[in-house]
């Protein structure tokens, strides 16, 4: 079973708290998976690589995907051939200190609302930036997420800019800490999405959580 690339549609951009509610309230199984981050880590590079080209806006300048983007990808079993969808989210990032203080507080709104209404369904990648394991909003955030039940894994992107062996170990030391602090994170990846490396165990992984979800 695969993601089919590039037939990941967009549906749409929302910015508001009223919005948000009515989308989730109207959308009562939400079966699918929502990256999270930092911003500039990587989430729409990561996006666009898992789920075609372009589905996502890149860019160099932090703190972009001011929305949360809504959209919808196939997975495709060929053996039994069936086609099954499932939600996407790029969720605005967050730990971002350049924006003004009401902007921040509109993210985190947003982020509350979302959160609450989405229901126990949603797979939550929390992406991380390989160079950067940990940082104070990643604690942060973690923990604020504890108390919403979500499947969380944690993905480092970036590892194409870990050049030496010391870099890579240090990173990989740190998973019995998450694994101990963070009990709700259940994967830990290591990926880049400009390289592709760890692309197809993070595939993989998305699928096997969206269609067990069909099943139960
Ligand atoms: N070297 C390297 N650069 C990457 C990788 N993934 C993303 N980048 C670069 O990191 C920058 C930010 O990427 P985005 O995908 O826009 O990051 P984002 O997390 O969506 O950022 P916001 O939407 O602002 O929160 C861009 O310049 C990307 O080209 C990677 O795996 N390796
Ligand atoms: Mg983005």
């Amino acid at each position: 079973m695969n993601i089919q690339k590039g037939n990941c549609e967009f549906l749409l951009g929302i910015d508001t708290i009223d919005q948000l509610t009515s989308w989730l309230n109207e959308h009562h199984f939400i079966n699918g998976v929502a990256f999270i981050g930092r911003s500039n880590v990587g989430k729409s590079s990561l996006i666009n690589s898992l789920f075609g080209k372009s589905t996502a806006r890149v860019s160099k300048t932090p703190g972009r995907t001011r929305q949360v983007n809504i959209f919808r990808f196939v997975v495709v079993n060929r053996e039994a051939k069936t086609e099954d969808s499932f939600y996407l989210f790029d969720v605005p990032g967050y730990g971002h200190a350049e924006v003004s203080k009401e902007m921040a507080l509109n993210w985190q709104n947003l982020l509350d609302t979302f959160f609450q209404l989405c229901n126990e369904k949603i797979l939550l990648l929390n992406i991380q930036d390989a160079r950067h394991p940990l940082q104070e909003p990643d604690i942060v955030f973690q923990n604020y997420i504890k108390s919403f039940k979500l499947e969380t894994y944690v993905i480092f992107n970036k590892v194409d800019k870990l050049k030496t062996q010391s870099e890579r170990s240090r990173l990989k030391n740190l998973m019995p800490e998450i694994y101990s602090s963070f009990k709700w994170v259940k994967q830990i990846h290591f990926v880049s999405a400009e390289k592709g490396d760890g692309l197809l165990a993070v595939e993989q992984s998305i699928v096997t959580y969206v269609m067990r979800q069909i099943e139960t």
